[in-house]
């Protein structure tokens, strides 16, 4: 057999997924039917803050085909631990930090809308619903507080014991003298913004299934984390973790919402144990979005110190973070991001950022794609603009005047975070020639002159930061028949793993990807793994699988070297073939390598010698960035803004297949747009979610959203073996400050500096009345 030279790293390789999935034979929890299994329907409140009175069971406890209706009192004695909080920061401290405990069902109070009170166990989804109807919950409603920033004069209701304030957290961090810079300061600016909640809104709900046999309980579910959630299940429900399976099959979209741990996770196995018989929970759409972690949400104030030519000496950040009612696995550890990289991609050399984290009567508030850098790149974004509309200096050329100078890579950032490589200027520049920016900027002042149209550029020029998680697993293993497995401990929602991870063990294995089968997302196949958020596959995970590759490798070579009587160290693989140096016409392809390795009566170590695991422990984490260049039209007599062109430039490093990487673009710009131009949550005064279907939110729809043009520049990182950074949350993080500086660039003739996002038609027309008045 003739084996292509691989070159699989780089290339465009459509999806290995993609088959199953546009065919409708994609597996999600929903599509697993077990037989004889219960259906579990969630009894909400109705109420955003409410103290539970009593719970009447009687009529829906008779209706035919119920098995039972269960309250926190049946349920909260099985459960060990409280729901799961990790508080863990880069830098900075938390000055205060109270987490509350969070039962599966609430027993005294419900806090937000949504809240679990009760469970129906039924034997279908109909008789469970109609046995929802009957269950009568009293509630006595308590004041609500949705917003972060409450009405001062409103007194607050505390949401728990322990924090009669509402207050989650404090963290600050600072570094320099800012109190100095700001005295001495030609120029400041100050912006206070908004951030609203956003929802995540995968395809797929969330959903849960479970079975209990044999002490062993299988657990599938829409996640993230299926090893994350079988550690944790094993604390909460006291079990060993070996009697606990999780298995996240194909998860339609996660979007960080999905690697919390939710009170489902835990009820559905719990039940499944109780009634011993499988127990499934599958959320509509609008149970999901109550119910589901929110993102987001903020409301700060950032402060800007410079000097006449444009350089910025000092920043300054408050930010309340509205963190839901309770805390959901990793809130404390979201707001504090936006601190921490507040700086962004200039060398700014005093600074001190505040955040202060809210409980309120809202869901959770957990990781949205970028989960803290989108409001971080947001914030200092807009306030660079804002310095360079009051120095009169162009915002491309103040950016460059602050940019990180590429010779001083590796760089410790304000507050010390180590930046691992980065070219700012590079970007910035690629970018505004393909726009041709000056030319742009020609046509919009001769618009504006004319008094014809409304035309807005915005830049903004992002860093981020990527590859969180102290570790990550990859195994290899060439099997008896030629082939090999891949296992990975991430966990894929959309991102193309299977093909990527091929690509990469092919690659340097020199065999044809077909023959590299990837495993994942089953905690009894894959043994070990921490899973995929904070866009971490590709610089962790991946790295673990071109690892493993790597000493598979060296195991093939020292079979070969015994099987040509050659020292290993001369034996090389090339074009498939594992030969001597310099000696082609000595060589062995893998069918001959393998074929001895098992051959009866081999050296059993030969086997071993071909496969690989291990756990890849990243150096740091990465930081990728770029510029992106979004152009607006506005129509000035109804407020509604047209995206002309919007343009990226992306570093992400070495990239593994361009294909994938650009849709992962793709994914990021339309959340990011969304966020800038259309999606918000909003609770009433009363808590209620109204925005709680897809009528009702916002989300953007194909013809909202321009046809991008991507590009980018490749700086890689010395921090892994690829080279290669994330790509998974970038353009959510570049792309909203882009286009509100876009729209703001477009209005700031009439006099206006800033308009909260979703810049909704009716805002931007609102704004530009009162300006012409
Ligand atoms: N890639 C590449 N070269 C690089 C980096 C990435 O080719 N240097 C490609 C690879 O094909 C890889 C993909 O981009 O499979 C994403 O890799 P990475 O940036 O490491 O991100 P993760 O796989 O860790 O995914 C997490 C990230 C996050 S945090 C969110 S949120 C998010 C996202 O990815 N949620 C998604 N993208 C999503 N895409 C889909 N379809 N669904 C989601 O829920």
């Amino acid at each position: 057999m003739q084996i292509p030279i691989p070159q699989f790293i780089g290339a465009h390789i459509r999806r290995r997924e993609d088959p199953n999935l546009i065919t409708g034979r994609g597996r999600f929890v929903a599509d697993f039917r077990l037989k004889n299994t219960l259906h579990m329907a969630i009894c909400r409140s109705p109420y955003g803050h409410a103290r539970i009175l009593s719970v009447d069971k009687s009529r829906s406890e008779t209706i035919p085909g119920v098995l039972g209706i269960l309250t926190a009192s049946e349920i909260n004695s099985l459960v060990h631990e409280s729901m799961p909080v990790v508080s863990g920061v880069l830098v900075g401290d938390y000055d205060e930090l109270v987490i509350p405990k969070q039962s599966p069902l609430q027993s005294d109070k419900v806090r937000y809308f949504g809240d679990p009170v009760a469970i129906v166990l039924a034997e279908s989804p109909y008789v469970a619903a109609d046995a929802l109807e009957q269950l009568y919950v009293e509630y006595e409603p308590l004041s609500v507080t949705s917003s972060s920033c409450p009405d001062p004069n409103r007194p607050v209701e505390p949401l728990h014991e322990q924090s009669s304030d509402n207050s989650a957290f404090v963290w600050k961090v600072s570094a320099g003298d800012v109190a100095k810079s700001f005295a001495n300061a030609d120029i400041t600016v100050e912006l206070p913004i908004k951030i609203q909640r956003l929802i995540p809104g995968a395809m797929e709900p969330r959903a849960v299934l479970a079975q209990y046999a044999n002490d062993q309980f299988t657990i599938w579910s829409s996640t993230q984390i299926p090893h994350g959630l079988k550690t944790n299940l094993a604390d909460i429900l006291n079990v060993p973790e070996k009697e606990i399976r999780v298995i996240a099959p194909e998860v339609g979209g996660g979007f960080g919402a999905k690697s919390n741990i939710y009170p489902e996770e835990v009820l559905v196995p719990l039940m499944a144990r109780q009634f011993g018989r499988p127990v499934r929970w599958i959320a509509s759409r609008s149970e999901d979005y109550q119910s589901t972690s929110h993102g987001r949400n903020q409301q700060n104030v950032i402060r800007l110190a410079a000097t006449s030519e444009g350089k910025i000496t000092a920043v300054d950040l408050e930010v309340v973070a509205n963190c839901g009612a309770y805390h959901g696995r990793v809130t404390p550890c979201v707001a504090p991001f936006t601190g921490m990289m507040i700086s962004g991609v200039y060398d700014i050399p005093n600074g001190k950022a505040k955040v202060k984290g809210v409980f309120t009567n809202t869901s959770p508030m957990e990781p949205y794609r970028g989960a803290g850098r989108p409001e971080a790149a947001y914030m200092i974004e807009r306030g660079v603009d804002a310095v360079a509309k009051k120095l009169g200096i162009d915002p491309a050329e103040l950016r460059r005047r602050n940019f990180i100078q590429p010779d001083k890579f590796p760089f410790k950032s304000l507050f010390g975070l180590h930046y691992d490589s980065g070219n700012y200027e590079r970007a910035l520049q690629k970018a505004l020639q393909l726009v041709d920016y000056s030319e742009l900027r020609r046509k919009q002042q001769l618009s504006r002159k004319n008094n014809s149209r409304l035309i807005g550029i915005g830049i903004s020029a992002y860093v981020e930061i990527c590859g969180f998680g102290p570790w990550e697993s990859g195994a290899v293993r060439v099997r008896p028949d030629g082939k090999v497995t891949v296992l990975t401990g991430s966990s894929p929602q959309g991102q193309g793993h299977e093909t990527t991870w091929a690509q990469i063990c092919a690659e340097v294995l020199q065999v044809p990807m077909e023959d590299v089968d990837v495993k994942h997302s089953d905690t009894a196949i894959v043994q070990r793994g921490i899973g995929t958020f904070g866009s971490r596959s590709v610089p962790v995970g991946a790295s673990a699988v071109h690892k493993s590759s790597e000493i598979v490798i060296q195991g093939a070579r020292q079979i070969a070297a015994n099987l040509m009587e050659a020292a290993p160290a001369d034996i090389v693989l090339e074009k498939g073939s594992f030969q001597v140096a310099g000696s082609p016409q000595f060589s062995l392809n893998w069918e001959q390598i393998v074929s001895a390795a098992y051959a009866e009566g081999a050296n059993p170590n030969w086997r071993e010698l071909l496969s690989a695991d291990l756990d890849y422990e990243p150096e740091g984490e990465t930081y990728p960035f770029g510029v992106h260049i979004c152009i607006v039209e506005i129509d000035a007599d109804t407020g509604q803004v047209e995206i002309i062109k919007f343009l990226t430039v992306d570093d992400c490093g070495h990239v593994i297949n361009p294909l994938l990487a650009q849709g992962q673009v793709h994914g990021g710009l339309a959340q990011g747009i969304g966020q800038a131009l259309y999606e918000e949550a909003v609770y009433d005064a009363e808590g209620t979610l109204t925005t709680g279907t897809l009528l009702d939110y916002a989300l953007p729809k194909a013809h909202q959203l321009p046809s991008y043009e991507t590009n980018r520049t490749e700086t890689p990182t010395p921090l892994n073996p690829l080279g290669a950074k994330g790509i998974g949350e970038a353009a959510t993080i570049g792309s909203t400050p882009a286009t509100v500086n876009a729209v703001v660039d477009a209005l700031s003739h009439l006099g206006i500096t800033h308009i909260d996002t979703p810049l909704t038609p009716e805002k931007i027309w609102r704004e530009i009345r009162a300006a012409q008045t």
